[in-house]
């Protein structure tokens, strides 16, 4: 029973401790070179967008310069620069990738 009463108390406790980890925007630049279709196959493989979805997102980079992709841990949005640089050089495009914290 003592147990029973302590255990909210230090649930809280550690609770407070516990901080959300740190979130980072993956984004994709624009250039002048990429196929479009290309764009859109590689936000539909490495971010999981429906077709259309990838259509918007990569119309905006092309018109604005650049456009989020995700939020993702450190981690996760470091790997998803690192696929989407390495799918652009194996066919030869320079298009860019790169995260920030949000
Ligand atoms: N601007 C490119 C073109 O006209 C298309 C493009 C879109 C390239 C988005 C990169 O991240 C990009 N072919």
């Amino acid at each position: 029973m003592r147990n029973q009463e302590h255990r909210g108390t230090v649930l809280e406790a550690e609770k407070a401790k516990v901080k959300p980890p740190p979130l980072y925007k993956v984004m994709l630049l624009n250039d002048d070179y990429t196929p479009m279709d290309f764009v859109v196959v590689v936000l539909q493989t490495v971010f999981a967008m429906s077709r259309e979805k990838a259509t918007q997102v990569m119309l905006q980079v092309h018109r604005e310069g650049m456009g989020v992709c995700g939020t993702y841990t450190r981690e996760v949005a470091s790997a998803k620069v690192e696929q989407v640089i390495g799918i652009a050089r194996k066919h030869q495009h320079p298009l860019q990738c790169t995260m920030e914290e949000t």
